[in-house]
């Protein structure tokens, strides 16, 4: 039968004239073939040895780790067995072979100090609070600030969203003569969330240096270094985890739908928040791309290899293992995602971000849908990339590509608020 419609549709096209365009092809995003072609001239640095890929032709064959096999080969069929082995197992590589171990959960010696309290906000919208985070051990002491906003109306406790700011430190300006649409907070308020930021610096500079400094320098003991000691990005995830604990604390914030976010290593750090700390309720990537929400095994745009090289800190020592050894990796991102199930996420991409690799993106975010199906939910709804500018936020997973670069923009955050709405206001 498929061969005589095969057959049917081969005389079809070839009877059409000329210039008549059939749609065989979902009418999806596809990388614009001009940039595809001076990316591919130009961008070549450390990629040991390889050239980097942008045409689609040239990702190689690969084969996902599979999310529903447990260790012990044995498929999992249930929410129950998802939760009680396979989710723990995955989590656990992510650890070992890729962002490293966290020493610690909440830490013992912790307290937070809350000034700058000003209910005027925002001509009278909101009130601001800052508040610092001391963390303490034996001699040592560093403090990590958190900026939040909070709308002075409704006055119930209401829903946040938390920005790892891994940009300039005006981008959050508390005091708002700065404005960037790295964080709209004025709209986070106009829209009824609580806007809060912390800068990824307070918890861990992003440079490397061995790992002397920021929360590294003050919990990590004087032997050496293991393969799954935790990198920066690990270290900026327990950092969104400690505001957390704050907001936990604020009568003001509903901390059961506190939203995670960040952009590029922001982002990938975002999805491992969430995926260490269940109280997330939405965790959204925005272009996070390599070691981010983009599949390592298609190798486009930015790679393992080079990441590693590049940023030698952010992941731990064992995820080196797998430069230029990408089908080696015992997991690959749809499994990060999958990690969040059953709570709400938010991948985004952007058109002109071939770095990031934006079909690398969406079709993780689709491979992690069968761990949203054990609870009976939808994960992303479209069966392939959607269009640009066409987001997909009716189940648990949200998708959108977006015009332009490499950015948190205006655009973006307005559909997470959408995202938020359509999910936590029904
Ligand atoms: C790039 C890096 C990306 C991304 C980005 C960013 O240089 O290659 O992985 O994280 O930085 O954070 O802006």
């Amino acid at each position: 039968m498929k061969l005589i419609l095969k057959l049917m549709v081969l005389v079809m096209l070839a009877s059409c004239p000329q210039n008549l365009t059939i749609a065989a092809e979902p009418e999806g995003w596809k990388a614009n073939p001009e940039l595809v072609e001076k990316r591919s001239n130009g961008d070549t640095n450390n990629n040991g040895g390889r050239t980097f890929i942008y045409r689609e032709k040239e990702v190689p064959d690969y084969q996902l780790p599979a999310v529903l096999k447990g260790a012990d080969g044995k498929e999992i069929s249930s929410s129950d067995e998802w939760e009680k082995s396979r989710r723990h197992e995955i989590l656990e590589l992510f650890r070992s072979h890729v962002y490293g171990r966290a020493p610690l959960g909440r830490p013992q010696d912790m307290t937070f100090e809350v000034y700058d309290v000003d209910r005027t906000a925002m001509d009278g919208a909101a009130t601001r609070k800052q508040v610092k985070i001391h963390l303490k051990n034996g001699e040592k002491e560093l403090a990590a600030n958190a900026i939040i906003f909070i709308p002075n109306k409704p006055e119930k406790p209401v829903p946040a969203f938390l920005l790892i700011c891994n940009r300039e430190k005006d981008n959050i300006d508390p005091t708002r003569q700065n404005k960037s649409e790295f964080w709209p907070a004025e709209e986070l308020i106009a829209r009824g969330y609580a806007a809060v930021a912390f800068h990824n610096a307070d918890f861990d500079p992003d440079n490397y240096d061995e790992f002397k400094d920021g929360v590294h320098g003050l919990y990590d003991g004087p032997q050496p270094r293991a393969e799954d000691a935790w990198g920066t990005i690990a270290a900026w995830a327990w950092g969104a985890s400690r505001v957390l604990d704050y907001l936990e604390t604020d009568t003001r914030i509903d901390s059961s739908k506190v939203a995670i976010i960040g952009h590029s290593r922001g982002g990938k750090t975002a999805l491992w928040a969430g995926a260490e700390d269940e109280r997330f309720a939405l965790v959204i990537s925005n272009n996070s791309g390599c070691g981010g929400a983009a599949l390592s095994r298609r190798q486009y745009g930015e790679t393992v290899g080079r990441i590693n090289r590049a940023f030698p800190h952010w992941f731990c020592k064992k995820f080196s293992e797998y430069n230029e050894h990408e089908a080696n990796l015992p997991v690959d991102q749809h499994m990060l995602i999958a990690l969040c199930a059953p709570r709400l996420v938010y991948v985004a991409s952007a058109d002109e971000d071939l770095w990031a690799d934006p079909r690398g993106e969406f079709l993780s975010a689709l491979a992690a849908n069968p761990v949203f199906a054990l609870y009976g939910l939808k994960g992303v709804t479209a069966e392939s990339m959607p269009a640009m500018g066409k987001p997909v936020q009716d189940g648990q997973i949200g998708y959108h590509v977006r015009s332009g670069g490499h950015n948190l923009s205006e655009y973006d955050w307005q559909r997470y608020m959408d995202f938020a709405d359509r999910h936590w206001k029904k």
